[in-house]
């Protein structure tokens, strides 16, 4: 059963462009509620274990490197159908591909540096939320 909650990451292209009040706005006005939201930077341990799941993937290296270069916004976002409308917001991983109006297409520059992270699955938003926001609260 869906559980109306999904997880998102601001990534350091986005944070360091200044971007967040404007993608954080877009994310409001699409009906999703913040329920928990914390900026900080991402250790490469950290990294690794949040992207574990590509770690066999050519861009490993350069998607670690990249998202421990900067500091990035977490939050856990509530709404009806939260985790598939929110890649519908977010759009294509590559901007290029992205649909007119997404977050991607606006604000993103490559497809690694690509503005914004939104979890695929219930089971991934829970996974990635309490890896920020879980009871053992590091941050
Ligand atoms: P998405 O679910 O849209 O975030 O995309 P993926 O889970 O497939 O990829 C996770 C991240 O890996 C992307 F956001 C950026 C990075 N990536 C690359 O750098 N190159 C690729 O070819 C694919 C993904």
């Amino acid at each position: 059963m869906a559980t109306n909650k999904t997880f998102t990451m601001l990534k350091p292209d986005a944070v360091e462009a200044g971007n967040t009040g404007a993608i954080l706005e877009k994310i409001n006005s699409a009906g999703f509620r913040i329920a928990a939201m914390v900026q900080t930077q991402l250790s490469r341990n950290d990294a690794e274990q949040f992207y574990a799941i590509h770690k066999e993937r050519p861009f490993f290296g350069e998607l670690v490197d990249y998202m421990t270069s900067g500091p990035i916004v977490a939050a856990i976002l509530e709404k009806e159908n939260a985790v598939s409308d929110f890649r519908t917001l977010i759009g294509a991983t590559n901007p290029e591909e992205a649909a007119e109006g997404t977050i991607r297409k606006l604000y993103a520059k490559s497809i690694s540096a690509n503005a914004i992270h939104g979890s695929d699955s219930d089971e991934n938003a829970e996974i990635e939320g309490n890896f920020f926001f879980s009871t053992r609260s590091r941050y």
